[in-house]
């Protein structure tokens, strides 16, 4: 009789013991400096996306200022996030990746 009040008979919500970790994304950033070329190319480097998916992306920063690249977990959104920037930094480019939670 599982779920189930054995004094009330009424249904209880049994609550789940495994929650799913929060997802954070990961936003790229405009800015007027980077080469389009060089923002395409860490797309695909670092987030292992196609040509196509890639330029998609960074035409929407490049337009509305910002984009979102994907979602993962707290770690690897994180980790992601700054070795994209950090790529970019070598360069000299001023290119931002950020992070914030999942609603
Ligand atoms: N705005 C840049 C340019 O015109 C290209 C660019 C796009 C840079 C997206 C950053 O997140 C970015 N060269």
């Amino acid at each position: 009789m599982s779920n189930v009040d054995v004094v009330t008979r009424r249904a209880t919500k049994t609550k789940p013991k495994v929650e799913r970790p929060k997802l954070h994304k990961v936003i790229l950033v405009n800015d007027d400096f980077t080469p389009r070329d060089f923002v395409v190319h860490i797309l695909k480097a670092e987030f292992r996306m196609t040509e196509d998916q890639a330029y998609k992306v960074m035409l929407t920063a490049h337009q509305r200022g910002v984009c979102v690249v994907a979602v993962f977990t707290k770690d690897v959104a994180e980790t992601k996030a700054t070795r994209a920037t950090d790529a970019g930094r070598s360069k000299g480019y001023p290119l931002l990746f950020t992070t914030e939670p999942e609603e």
